[in-house]
């Protein structure tokens, strides 16, 4: 039985590597339709991770705010459609996790290149705080940080490979949590690349 990271938050190590060539399909046929673009964050500094979206929602942040949309701002555009297979493997790993009857209505794709981080934050964006999260990290391995309920309490280095797939739920859905900068690196089917793809429930009630 999968090993739990923290109460309600589930390691489902390498869960997504025995389909990896799906994965990647699935994410080219977004992609393709949706680019990997750098988003400005409130205030106006770029992110230096590059996003987009796929799913009925999909989040985004601009100078002024951060926010669902379901249209990509950058063609005025529904998001492309979250492929079945990407849905049934999300619902799949939330089942193994412990969650049963997930139905995500969002994916955020997170393309990490060297250097790139993601400072500490929690997802707060979303309507019920009580669905969990799913995310699935390919290519590059990264150093994840995993803290707790306040910006000051201690984080856990949690290392991430490819194929390794995360469930977020229960008591640690709002936790403090982040991404170290990624190390240079080259990954047999990436490149210099590490994906971050997070399923969300974001406007449905779980
Ligand atoms: C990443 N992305 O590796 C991470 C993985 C993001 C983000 O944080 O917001 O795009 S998702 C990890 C995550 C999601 C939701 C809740 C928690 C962790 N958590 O409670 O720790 O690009
Ligand atoms: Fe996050």
């Amino acid at each position: 039985p999968p090993q739990p990271l923290d109460a309600g938050a589930v390691l489902l190590r390498g869960f997504a590597a025995a389909r990896e060539q799906e994965w990647l399909q699935a994410v080219g046929r977004v992609t393709a339709q949706a680019p990997f673009r750098v988003m400005t964050r409130p205030g106006g500094a770029p992110l230096s991770v590059a996003m987009t979206n796929c799913g009925d929602w999909g989040w985004v942040s601009d100078a002024q705010r951060y926010r669902y949309s379901s249209t990509d701002p950058a063609t005025g555009l529904p998001w492309p459609a979250m492929p079945a297979f990407m849905q049934a493997q999300a619902v799949a790993a939330a089942a193994a996790a412990g969650y049963p009857g997930y139905a995500p209505d969002a994916c955020l794709m997170n393309r990490y290149q060297p250097g790139a981080k993601m400072t500490l934050h929690r997802d707060e964006d979303e309507m019920d705080w009580s669905a969990p999260i799913v995310s699935v990290s390919l290519g590059l391995p990264c150093t994840f940080l995993w803290g707790g309920p306040t910006r000051q309490d201690p984080v856990r280095r949690v290392p991430l490979t490819h194929g390794d797939v995360l469930v977020w739920g229960g008591p640690t859905r709002m936790a403090y949590h982040g991404v170290n900068p990624l190390k240079a690196g080259q990954h047999h089917l990436l490149g210099a690349q590490r994906w971050n793809l997070t399923f969300r429930m974001a406007k449905r009630y779980y």
